[in-house]
């Protein structure tokens, strides 16, 4: 840690307050140059601790930076972790409104549901199979609150990985009999295919995804809880939109998502 606590509360009141008026900042190294993870980490949960004192929820976890296009996309190399709250959810089909976005993306996402906690360390692709209850599709609108989405992994950490908004899809399927590396999708941004994927994407298995979010939270003493709705990161590269975009991804044995920006 380099940053005390004062400071800490002030980044994350900056971060939030972006993200609650829609409005781009600087990133936050650039005053900052070495703040690092575990200061990042704090400021995200100081922005949490911000939005529970108005009444908001955690209602699941996120990984991201998870898929060699995202990593590439992003210039950085390492996976990060969020958070995403109750006023995040947009159901499936419906009007995702720009006027409280900044510039958002979208990107496709292979989500899993427990029915066990997992606690790392050394936490496994097949300790999350075992734990998880049903997969789900979903799509991820992310929201960097940093001018032209440029950052550094310390920057994005700190704007709770830039979680905006997420859709679920409808179909809950088992994982038995369901091989999640070659599971595809297709995403079609007004009717054009726009990215394509496998599961296979996202750290060779979506599954790893959890896997590495259990043992980043054991570093700190946590677990996923039993019941948690966890997002394993964009198997594709994010898509930019804009309003007047409709947004339809197809994904192999669970169903599809859509919504459209207005
Ligand atoms: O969910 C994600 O992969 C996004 C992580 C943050 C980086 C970004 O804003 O693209
Ligand atoms: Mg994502």
């Amino acid at each position: 840690m380099t940053l005390d606590e004062k400071t800490i509360q002030q980044l994350a009141a900056h971060l939030e307050d972006a993200e609650r008026e829609a409005r781009a900042v600087a990133k936050i190294t650039d005053a900052h140059p070495h703040l690092d993870w575990d200061d990042a980490y704090a400021i995200q949960a100081s922005i949490r601790a911000r939005k529970e004192a108005r009444g908001s929820r955690v209602v699941g976890l996120k990984a991201g930076l998870t898929s060699r296009a995202k990593m590439k996309q992003m210039g950085v190399e390492t996976p990060c972790f969020g958070l995403l709250f109750d006023y995040m959810s947009a159901a499936n089909g419906s009007e995702i409104r720009m006027a409280e976005l900044i510039h958002p993306k979208v990107e496709a996402e292979i989500a899993f549901v427990l029915k066990q906690p997992l606690r790392g360390p050394g936490c496994h692709v097949g300790a999350v199979l075992a734990a998880t209850d049903f997969v789900v599709a979903a799509v991820e609108i992310i929201d960097s609150r940093y001018e032209n989405f440029r950052f550094d992994l310390a920057s994005v950490i700190a704007d709770n990985t830039s979680a905006s908004r997420f859709v679920v899809g409808d179909v809950a399927a088992d994982v038995e009999g369901l091989d999640l590396r070659t599971l595809g999708l297709v995403m079609e941004k007004n009717g054009e295919i726009v990215a394509m994927a496998a599961g296979a994407a996202v750290l060779g298995h979506p599954a790893t995804a959890v896997a590495e979010l259990a043992n980043h939270l054991a570093r700190r003493g946590q677990e996923i809880p039993a019941g948690t709705y966890v997002m394993s990161g964009g198997a594709t590269e994010a898509i930019p939109v804009a309003a007047g975009d409709a947004i339809h991804v197809r994904f192999q044995n669970l169903g599809s998502t859509s919504m459209r920006f207005v």
